[in-house]
């Protein structure tokens, strides 16, 4: 199962506190209490991999290493070692103790996410000509701590949407190099499936139903993957009695879920044309027309429809630059 929503606590290390010595063996008695190392610092850092937010499904509190108190002879105690964790690109963290928001938008970006305390000065660094034993130091201060959300909103050029069993699994596999699951029924894809298609990253979500905005179904959580892509790809299947229907079906749950997906650039697929004869696509076509949308049929055994819908991706492409 994908993770792409999960609340964990991040607690970066403490620095330590800082040493109070004394060169004994001198008659000075000279002060060689030395600093405390800094706490360990939490980074996130962007990868590839959208299952890496799983590492999190379990362990939900992280935490970095304390900083060393400081020694005598001026040993300084060594610092915290950082935790560097991988987390998708996509990947949007809210900061609820702060109400900040950031977002891992490319591979090998790293953030911060909770910065460790500062390592105390030992008493060595308190000395001075009128106070030559000094016995103060500092305490190393606490790391940052905090809660934190974090949402994966998918990085892709062009969602897949739909309802259930209309083939936008089969499309993707077929222009991608994805295997995303397909089979003659209802819910075959639970977690959205990423695919390549040259510069362009196709996302292929779960199947929508009525209701789904009031959590019918697999609900609507996965249209959060598509927010940020700039073109969907809607699919109707040939097979339905109702076309015009079903897209307002969907129409009426990308709303729901938020008016922004309504305005984004959409290209509408009469899938699985080969089921039918021509005929029978055209008056399904025409029924589109009445509410001015232009379908284009599409099957996955005629690869003329899939030069179309190559030629739409390409014109995607050159919008991108
Ligand atoms: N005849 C025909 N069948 C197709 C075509 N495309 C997909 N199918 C079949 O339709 C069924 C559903 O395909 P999927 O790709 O799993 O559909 P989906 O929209 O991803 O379904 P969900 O994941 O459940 O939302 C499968 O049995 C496919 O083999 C097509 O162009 N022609
Ligand atoms: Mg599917």
């Amino acid at each position: 199962m994908l993770i792409d929503d999960v609340k964990i606590k991040a607690k970066a290390g403490r620095g330590g506190n800082g040493a109070v010595a004394f060169n004994a063996t001198k008659m000075s008695l000279g002060p060689t209490g030395a600093s405390g190392g800094n706490g360990g610092s939490i980074y996130f850092e962007g990868v590839s991999d959208l299952g890496t937010l799983s590492q999190f499904r379990y362990k939900k509190e992280l935490a970095a290493q304390d900083g060393e108190r400081g020694k005598r002879q001026f040993n300084d105690g060594s610092n915290g070692k950082d935790l560097i964790l991988k987390v998708p690109i996509g990947t949007v963290v809210h900061n609820l103790s702060t109400a900040k928001d950031a977002e891992i938008i490319s591979i090998g970006q790293r953030l911060l996410v909770a910065k460790g305390g500062r390592g105390g000065k030992g008493n060595y660094k308190f000395r001075s000509s009128v106070n030559t034993s000094p016995t103060e130091f500092q305490e190393g201060l606490p790391g940052e701590e905090c809660q934190l959300h974090l949402e994966l909103k998918l990085i892709a050029d062009v969602g897949f949407i739909g309802l259930p069993n209309v083939g936008k699994s089969s499309l993707l596999n077929e222009l991608t190099n994805a295997k995303s699951k397909v089979a003659n029924y209802p819910f075959t894809t639970l977690d959205p499936n990423l695919g390549v298609y040259y510069e362009l990253i196709l996302a292929d979500i779960p199947g929508l139903i009525e209701g789904a905005s009031r959590g019918k179904g697999l609900g609507v959580k996965f249209l959060r993957h598509i927010e940020r892509t700039k073109t969907l790809f809607h699919f109707i299947s040939a097979e339905s009695p109702d076309p015009k229907k079903d897209y307002q079906i969907v129409r009426n749950e990308l709303g729901a879920y938020s008016k922004e997906l309504l305005d984004k650039q959409e290209y509408v697929f009469l899938s699985k044309a080969d089921l039918l004869d021509k005929n029978e696509i055209d008056e399904k076509l025409e029924k589109l027309k009445a509410i001015g949308k232009e379908a284009i049929p599409i099957s996955i055994i005629d690869d003329k429809s899939l030069g179309f819908v190559e030629e739409i991706l390409r014109k995607i492409i050159k919008q991108k630059y």
